[in-house]
């Protein structure tokens, strides 16, 4: 081969590149491919006296990026629009889990380091898991402060209506079939629950995480020992827990828990003035209590055997009181503003 016929040869296969309408990708393959038609023509310079394979070489060169911008306008595809390769690209955001789904995986693996098994059940239930088995017969007045979202659909012969769980405390008798009531129980139920609420602290979705545990010689300390165990974990070593008496139909005796507060350390002040986060020392978190017999009985467990305790807290909630954070209305959670959001 001359030079002479080395550019008639760049010219031809140039042209051909033009007038060829194959798709990107394969056009790419066919001239710029390892065994494609540009390596094919390079090969030949092989035979040219040394001075005139300086000279073919860069003819080579120059054909191989014109060859490119040709091939980068058939990557334009049929708009025909011009892309330009050589443009440093756009980073795509990266975006992260949701909070509550942060703070769903972060109470797990407290749990779950202590010997508890994260369970999920129905967010959709019978009224006997939801109320009944849970010491709350039909028309038990108990009933009322749950807000309760009822569904249309079958009655159940034995389990009665379907309700959208209004606490995760349905999962109680619902492990304790699973275990064919055979004690030790060690179980973390987190899930959605729905009410008929809406306010700064209150939606009608929320999460919560249940903690039953069963066993013979359960006893209050190892529930307040739990407590405390999470409380130093989720919020930080300084943290304590602290239980008054309530009423809860599935559990006696029941409580109400509080987390002491980071900000004023549990003392209600800062400096002269009152802690204007928990004004009382205290944040309180949701309910506890030692299992209900008939809790137990329903679940097949003898209670003469058998004792337990349970705690039912609102993840929203946990984690709003969370140090770093100033949610002062929980519903922005679920507004979907990236600005919000982008903040965890
Ligand atoms: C209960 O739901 C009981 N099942 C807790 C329980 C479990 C007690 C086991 C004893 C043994 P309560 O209605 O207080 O209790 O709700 C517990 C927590 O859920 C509340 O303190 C709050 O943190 C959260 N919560 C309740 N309703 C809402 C709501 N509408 N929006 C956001 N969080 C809520």
């Amino acid at each position: 081969m001359t030079i002479k016929q080395l550019q008639s040869a760049i010219q031809e296969l140039k042209q051909t590149a033009l007038s060829d309408a194959t798709p990107g990708a394969q056009k790419h393959q066919t001239y710029l491919g390892k065994k494609g038609k540009f390596n094919l023509l390079a090969k030949k310079i092989l035979d040219l006296s040394p001075v005139d394979r300086k000279k073919a070489g860069q003819l080579l060169n120059h054909f191989k990026s014109e060859l490119e911008t040709i091939l980068a306008h058939s990557d334009a595809g049929e708009s025909g629009e011009w892309v330009d390769l050589s443009i440093p690209g756009k980073k795509p955001d990266v975006g992260h889990l949701h909070p509550i789904s942060q703070a769903i995986a972060q109470i797990s693996r407290i749990f779950e380091r202590i010997g508890f098994t994260r369970v999920r059940y129905p967010e959709v239930d019978w009224d006997w898991y939801v109320f009944e088995s849970l010491n709350m017969p039909p028309d038990h007045p108990a009933r009322d402060e749950w807000e309760t979202f009822f569904v249309d659909g079958p009655t159940h012969p034995d389990l009665g209506k379907l309700v959208l769980t209004t606490h995760t405390s349905n999962g109680q008798v619902r492990e304790m079939e699973r275990l064919h009531g055979q004690p030790p129980i060690r179980m973390i139920n987190i899930a959605r629950c729905y009410r008929r609420q809406q306010d700064a602290t209150h939606t009608q979705m929320f999460h919560q995480f249940e903690g039953l545990v069963v066993d013979k010689g359960i006893n209050i300390q190892h529930l307040k020992g739990t407590l405390d165990h999470f409380a130093r974990e989720f919020y930080g070593p300084g943290t304590k827990s602290r239980i008054r008496p309530f009423h809860f139909q599935f559990t006696e005796p029941s409580f109400e828990v509080d987390f002491s507060c980071h900000i004023c350390q549990g003392t209600g002040r800062v400096g002269k003035n009152k802690c204007r986060f928990c004004k009382s020392g205290w944040h309180e978190v949701g309910g506890a209590g030692m299992v209900h017999p008939n809790v137990l009985k329903a679940g097949g467990i003898d209670p003469s055997q058998y004792t337990g305790f349970a705690f039912g807290w609102g993840v929203e909630r946990t984690y709003s009181l969370k140090d770093h954070l100033n949610i002062d209305d929980i519903r922005l959670i679920y507004s979907n503003q990236a600005s919000f959001l982008r903040q965890f």
